[in-house]
């Protein structure tokens, strides 16, 4: 008898941070029901959320038992070890498990975190002088984290941590093409730029960024 495995839920609208979640899970051939919620638009795009998660964020997973996932890193992570088939992550013992936590968490809380600020900056900022200052200064220490996270990657081989492609260049692929954008991006971090370049042309996924993430003229500009 065929047992149909049961979908993932995913909510978070193209370029979120459901995105990296979306191609691991593309990837990895699990079916899934996406759910297009973008909360960095609007209060009622956040308020969709509030069922799943109190923080009104994206992404969220459903997992089939009905369990619900936040937080991008703890989800890739959390699906690389649930489907190690796919060899999406680094085993619990294998050499690169430490160095594949580290940089996962350092995506999620050096970098994605200030997009709270820069997405609402009148979150922090009194006055629009102030949200100038903030803007100005996150997009500073964005392209600043990727230059540090750069040098201290690897080198010579195809992928982040090794000759596969995994949920890190996923994830880093993805969050990349945010502010500062790809263009300051390739600069500040060229190791890390082939390999995204790779993962943007991962032919598995060619089809998946051309429907959910597309890479249209203008895409790897800084922001005007
Ligand atoms: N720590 C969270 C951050 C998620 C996050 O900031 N998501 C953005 C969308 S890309 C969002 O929901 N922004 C709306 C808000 O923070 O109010 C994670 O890593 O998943």
């Amino acid at each position: 008898m065929n047992t149909v495995a049961k979908p993932y839920t995913l909510y978070g609208a193209p370029g979120s941070g459901a995105t990296p979640v979306h191609a691991a899970l593309t990837l990895i051939g699990a079916p899934c029901t996406i759910v297009d919620v973008a909360p960095w638009k609007s209060e009622a795009e956040r308020d969709k959320l509030l069922p799943v998660n109190a923080m009104r964020q994206a992404p969220v997973l459903v997992l089939p038992s009905g369990e619900v996932m936040t937080e991008s890193a703890a989800i890739l992570v959390w699906l690389g070890d649930r489907h190690p088939d796919a060899g999406l992550a680094p085993a619990i013992d294998d050499p690169q498990r430490a160095q594949y936590l580290r940089w996962m968490s350092f995506v999620s809380a050096a970098i994605y975190s200030l997009f709270w600020v820069r997405d609402v900056p009148s979150r922090l900022a009194a006055d629009a002088a102030a949200e100038k200052v903030i803007l100005e200064r996150t997009e500073e220490r964005i392209a600043e984290c990727w230059r540090l996270m750069d040098a201290q990657m690897p080198r010579g081989t195809p992928y982040l941590l090794g000759d596969a492609i995994g949920m890190l260049d996923l994830y880093v692929t993805v969050a990349s093409r945010w502010t500062p954008r790809r263009r300051r991006f390739y600069r500040e971090a060229p190791r890390m730029a082939e390999v995204v370049r790779r993962v943007d042309a991962e032919p598995r996924l060619a089809e998946f960024w051309a429907a959910r993430y597309p890479f249209v003229p203008g895409c790897e500009a800084a922001e005007s």
